[in-house]
């Protein structure tokens, strides 16, 4: 694997489970192939699981980590070609980028949608400048349309709680009071598609994700009916995608927050979440706190798809 962006970098989804399984089992076999390697964590925006997570990955392969918070210390950075450079960014990324790859073996980038520009973010404007210009493998640690790395350990938390080969897996839309990014829906929808679960997403009306990432999954508008059977349920909040809404919150309505009485409607479905959540707006905290919350294994597994990617990346370099 050269770079990991999305599913499509995987390969084969069994085999990436299994590669995955492996790792969990035997997380320090592999201290001699990331030894006087260099992974180099970038982030544009805030993080807790992927910033530790990764690293404790990067370590378990025996690499150096660095991580660097591009808003915390180091120069803004332009990210337009051709601006006269007279406002209060002192650096351009396309100077940042060569000299960051030229300190490291491997690039993580966390880079989230702007909802500036909906053509930039969904051409992976920031993403793609790492690819094109580090001159190193680059994987995305969030990026403006996917979130691959949350996406795998996902997967590999379904893998472990399944209690049928093809589970029901309802992604609902949430509350939440501010803007966020449509990259963990989409990512999402990408792999339970490519896993091929009975899969089925639900939202208020306005909501409607990228026809590419949606795929051949269910888009139910009845949320109760989304809910029935289902063996987990899988919260987001996004802001909207379709235009002229692009970015926009168009509702806050807590008659989707999950809670005890849509979970009754399931198949005693497990709740899922990527974190950071806002209790009581996405999910209450009755749901959260219950034995079928596996929100932390969930976590958990971040260090289990972070490892697997990386070990990936050096057994192709
Ligand atoms: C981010 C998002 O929704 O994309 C990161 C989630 C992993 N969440 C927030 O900014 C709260
Ligand atoms: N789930 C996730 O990516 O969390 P962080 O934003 O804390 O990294």
């Amino acid at each position: 694997m050269k770079h990991f962006t999305s599913v499509q970098d995987i390969g084969d989804l069994k085999q990436a489970l299994e590669k995955a399984k492996q790792v969990k089992e035997h997380p320090f076999a592999d201290q001699e192939l990331g030894r006087n390697k260099t992974v180099m964590l970038i982030f544009f925006n805030s993080s807790l699981r992927t910033r530790l997570s990764t690293q404790k990955a990067g370590m378990n392969l025996g690499m150096n980590v660095m991580v660097l918070d591009i808003n915390q210390g180091a120069w803004k950075l332009e990210t337009e070609r051709g601006v006269i450079m007279d406002g209060d960014k002192p650096e351009h990324i396309l100077e940042a980028i060569p000299v960051m790859g030229s300190y490291c073996d491997i690039i993580g980038v966390r880079s989230f949608a702007q909802f500036e520009n909906k053509a930039d973010d969904y051409n992976e404007v920031i993403l793609n400048q790492f690819i094109q210009y580090s001159g190193k493998p680059v994987f995305s640690m969030e990026a403006a349309t996917r979130h691959p790395l949350q996406s795998f350990a996902d997967l590999i938390t379904i893998e472990e709680y399944k209690m049928r080969e093809r589970p029901k897996v309802v992604l609902t839309w949430a509350p939440h009071p501010r803007a966020l990014p449509q990259a963990v829906p989409n990512s999402f929808a990408e792999w339970m598609n490519a896993a091929d679960f009975e899969f089925v997403i639900t939202h208020p009306e306005g909501y409607e994700l990228d026809e590419q990432f949606v795929g051949d999954a269910i888009v139910e508008y009845d949320k109760e009916k989304a809910y029935r059977d289902a063996d987990f349920v899988y919260a987001k909040n996004w802001a909207a995608y379709r235009d002229p809404n692009y970015g926009r919150v168009l509702s806050t309505d807590r008659d989707w927050t999950v809670d005890a009485k849509k979970m009754a409607l399931t198949n005693n479905a497990y709740f899922m979440h990527c974190l950071p959540v806002r209790r009581n707006m996405i999910v209450s905290d009755e749901v959260i706190e219950s034995s079928r919350s596996i929100v932390i294994p969930e976590a958990a597994n971040r260090v289990v798809s972070a490892q697997t990617v990386l070990k990936e990346i050096l057994l192709t370099m």
